[in-house]
């Protein structure tokens, strides 16, 4: 996968040569670019906001730095095989995804995670001040598919922080990225359910033990035991993802437990 992020704060995304995708990006599986959209100016003062139209608190994103980054960005890579040998022609390149976070995006879910975790090329524009000029967006949309997401309902300064929450939850699910892929079935909202509860040794923990079950050996049981934890933990803290499961996934000792 090819992966940019545009931000005035590339600084920012030092994290992203860390750990999981850090490993992915030396092993050449993330091929990793971070920009400085303040490379896109040309004035003295590489001015990249301005007042907004209309009035009103803060500063806006200027359109000319993101057009240019993006034009850049979302080029079309130079077509392999098509030179004047009469090779093999190429496949035509999947569009990239522009991904803009932002507070007033879809919610970003581990549905688009998995799905993005399977494109070629995501773009990130990281906004700061009040938001990107709108009609670089409208704009994006002849270059790229343009998503704006938001990862929950608060607010953020810019759009790094949520680049990075983004892109740790799409880069753990690219094939080959995680050691043991068997990890990823059983998490929190793979099918809508959160997680059981885990424990390990020792059995007794200050007068806190395992619950017993764990240590039955009788592997149907702790399975079921398992799901019931995850029932009885979704009804309790998160009832609106309850609300959305489809019922017929549901078996009779779900309803049980609900
Ligand atoms: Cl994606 N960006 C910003 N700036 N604020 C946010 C957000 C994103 N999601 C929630 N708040």
């Amino acid at each position: 996968m090819r992966l940019d992020v545009v931000s005035i704060f590339p600084e920012y995304l030092a994290p992203l040569r860390l750990s999981l995708i850090g490993r992915a990006v030396e092993k050449g599986r993330i091929d990793l670019g971070v920009h400085d959209l303040r490379d896109w100016t040309h004035d003295r003062h590489r001015t990249v906001d301005d007042t907004p139209y209309g009035g009103g608190a803060g500063m806006v994103m200027k359109p000319e730095p993101w057009a240019e980054a993006l034009t850049a960005l979302l080029a079309e890579p130079a077509a392999a095989g098509t030179d004047a040998t009469g090779a093999e022609p190429a496949a035509p390149a999947e569009r990239p995804v522009l991904i803009v976070p932002s507070p007033a995006g879809t919610p970003f879910t581990q549905a688009a995670a998995a799905e993005l975790a399977g494109r070629e090329h995501l773009v990130f524009a990281c906004g700061r001040y009040e938001g990107i000029d709108q009609r670089v967006v409208d704009w994006a949309r002849d270059r790229a598919e343009v998503r704006l997401y938001s990862i929950g309902d608060y607010v953020l300064n810019g759009g790094e922080v949520a680049a990075l929450v983004m892109t740790e939850a799409i880069a753990r699910l690219i094939p080959g990225i995680i050691g043991n892929p068997e990890s990823l079935t059983e998490e929190s909202h793979e099918d809508g359910l959160l997680e059981y509860p885990v424990y390990t040794k020792p059995a007794d923990w200050r007068g806190h033990p395992v619950p017993e079950i764990l240590l039955s050996g009788n592997h149907a049981a702790i399975a079921r035991w398992r799901r019931d934890e995850r029932l009885r933990r979704t009804a309790a803290v998160r009832p609106d993802l309850l609300a959305g499961l489809d019922p017929d996934t549901l078996d009779a000792l779900d309803w049980a437990v609900l």
